[in-house]
């Protein structure tokens, strides 16, 4: 039981808001360089990816709570209070490769009270930077915030449909297996429509305002274990859809929260999406 639980997650809400409209201003200046360094999954790190990772580092490490920062750019956690409690994993710039595109970018945050495992997680947070700043927080519900006249305001809670008519399809097409492909291909036949932008922050936030639709990244010949990282990417993801009345789950039916990162950059094949489109999913693969 963690009484505190409400006002030590208010603090770091608070401070992701900060930090959202600094990295705000990092892509804003970015043209889209890249370092001469790779990240432990072998992507070249952009300056941007590695600035973001510096102020969230920066600024997360003065609450007191938090007690580890696990990033996606970097291969090991770093430990900032000895007596806090979370350990926060957190992407600080996802889609970073569709920054010189200017498209819509994002970050992900999970706060977990404890391991990093779906169960521990207490509340999921991610930032949407496009042609303005959104913020979805999720604790008790998923809240959606709009950056305006300098703060962030809040303007509803997100609630998924029991379904939607977006598909948004990941992976690279030519290496999707035959059930996959069959069960992408029947939600266009059911009028769903192709969104799909590289982000998975601004695709998933999509499908969320939209209230229903269909987000996949599978497991593929060149990568049986999909792309997305599970503490840092898809188990945020996967609370904020169950909480705003969704699923998410892998590529067995497992619900995504259920599943156990062996080391920090392990990935997963994920579905997420509205319960008539998870369910459609499931029958697809049970059949494979
Ligand atoms: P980058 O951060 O390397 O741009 O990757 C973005 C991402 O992790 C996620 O945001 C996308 O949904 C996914 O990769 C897109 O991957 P594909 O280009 O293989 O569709």
């Amino acid at each position: 039981m963690n009484d505190n639980l409400e006002k030590d997650l208010a603090e770091i809400f608070e401070k992701i808001k900060e930090v959202a409209i600094y990295i705000q201003g990092v892509i804003g200046e970015s043209e889209g360089e890249y370092f001469e360094t790779q990240n432990s999954t072998g992507d070249m790190q952009l300056k941007a990816d590695v600035k973001a990772d510096l102020i969230i580092e920066k600024e997360l490490s003065k609450i007191a709570t938090i007690k580890s920062l696990c990033s996606e750019e970097k291969d090991e956690c770093v430990i900032c209070n000895l007596d806090g409690r979370y350990h926060v994993g957190y992407d600080p710039l996802d889609g970073s490769s569709i920054v010189e595109a200017n498209l819509s970018v994002g970050t992900i945050f999970g706060i977990y009270d404890g391991e990093f495992t779906g169960e521990n997680l207490v509340a999921s947070a991610y930032v949407v930077y496009g042609p303005g700043i959104e913020l979805v927080l999720a604790h008790k519900s998923v809240d959606l915030y709009t950056f305006q006249y300098g703060v962030f305001e809040y303007k509803k809670s997100l609630i998924l449909k029991e379904r939607g008519n977006i598909n948004s399809p990941g992976g690279t097409q030519q290496h999707w297996e035959k059930h996959h492909k069959e069960v992408i291909e029947s939600f266009f036949n059911e009028g769903y429509r192709l969104r799909y932008s590289g982000g998975m922050v601004p695709d998933l936030h999509q499908i969320l305002i939209k209230g229903g639709g269909i987000f996949s990244y599978p497991g593929t010949a060149d990568r049986p274990k999909g792309k997305l990282r599970m503490i840092f990417e898809v188990l945020p993801f996967a609370h904020i859809y169950e909480l705003a009345g969704g699923g998410a789950i892998d590529a067995k039916s497992t619900r995504a929260l259920e599943l156990k990162p062996e080391h920090y950059h392990d990935t997963t094949p994920c579905f997420l999406g509205s319960k008539y489109e998870i369910e459609k999913i499931k029958e697809a693969y049970a059949k494979s």
